[in-house]
């Protein structure tokens, strides 16, 4: 691979990819270039390739978080095969999913966002005993009901509802002007903290304490990101873009905090789409975005290992 600048003192993601898992722990990443559920525009099925081409040229050092991701060894379990039958390829994906190494954190690149409820039931079967917290980064609430034969990736949240624990569930970044007030009424009725880019923007603080409070005994977390939750200004490069989402620091943050003071047992990034990203900028975005959970996981483990328990508090 090219790198930007040749230096021995930098060590690259490319470089880092174990042959076969080893250690307790780590990152077992998944490619699903699956998009023929998706709702508008198609392209999201080069994106796992894209991305973690990316990810590769990104050095293991996180300046911000002055934090080595290497800590946390990484793994390429391989692509899921796509299949035009929205059945087998769901069923497919999940089994691959199961594939991942026990305890290793499923890093799962989309693809659609109709991939996270297959995704959802593996990590349910690989953490049958665990509390598993959902936070899902999404400018839609994705929970409409499917229509025969008109199934799209907004359904993922009303066809895995019953493995959710909707009372420690999160939809933060929502925004996109396309649901009835009766949506919001059902999710809240449920129990899910449901906040819009501009809530969490008007106050960030009140929204990581009741984040914080909703996540409350959870053994572990499921995040789910749909890049359209992030600015049509740096993320355009997807089906729909958003016109009031949030900032790519608002997200690093959040999922460097999120990696750092939960157990993170999945995470997926979906709805990237290379063919509608002219300079490239979604696909570079995407990869730091991952870098940044990354560093949070891997402070987490740092932290574990110098017996402090909490490193993002
Ligand atoms: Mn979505």
């Amino acid at each position: 691979m090219k790198r930007v600048v040749e230096d021995p003192s930098v060590c690259w993601i490319a470089d880092i990819w174990q042959a076969v898992p080893e250690g307790p722990s780590g990152l077992a990443f998944i490619e699903v270039p699956f998009d023929y559920a998706v709702s508008h525009r198609p392209g999201a099925r080069f994106a796992p390739a894209a991305i973690l081409n990316a990810l590769g040229a990104l050095a293991t050092t996180n300046l911000d978080r002055r934090q080595d991701v290497a800590v946390l060894p990484c793994f390429r379990l391989g692509t899921v095969a796509p299949d035009h039958d929205f059945e087998r390829a769901y069923a497919k994906i999940e089994a691959a999913a199961l594939e991942a190494p026990a305890d290793w954190t499923l890093i799962s690149i989309g693809g659609d966002h109709s991939i996270t409820d297959p995704l959802l039931r593996a990590t349910k079967k690989r953490f049958s005993h665990a509390e598993i917290g959902l936070v899902h980064i999404d400018a839609h609430l994705d929970c409409r009901p499917p229509r025969k034969g008109q199934e799209h990736s907004g359904h993922w949240v009303y066809t895995a509802s019953d493995v959710i624990s909707f009372e420690r569930m999160a939809q933060l970044g929502v925004s996109a002007p396309v649901y009835s007030l009766e949506y919001v009424a059902e999710l809240e009725a449920k129990g899910v903290l449901l906040r819009t880019t501009s809530e969490m923007r008007r106050d960030p603080q009140l929204v990581r304490e009741e984040l914080t409070h909703r996540l409350d005994g959870v053994d572990g977390l499921y995040i789910t990101l749909d890049i359209d939750a992030i600015d049509q200004a740096f993320a355009p490069g997807t089906s729909v873009p958003c016109t009031n989402g949030l900032f790519p620091y608002e997200v690093m943050d959040l999922l460097f905090l999120l990696g750092a003071r939960y157990r993170i047992l999945g995470f997926d990034l979906t709805e990237v789409s290379p063919p509608l990203d002219q300079t490239g900028a979604t696909v570079a975005l995407a990869a730091e975005l991952i870098h940044h959970l990354w560093a949070g996981i891997a402070a987490h483990l740092t932290a574990v290992i110098r017996g402090k328990t909490s490193p993002a508090s």
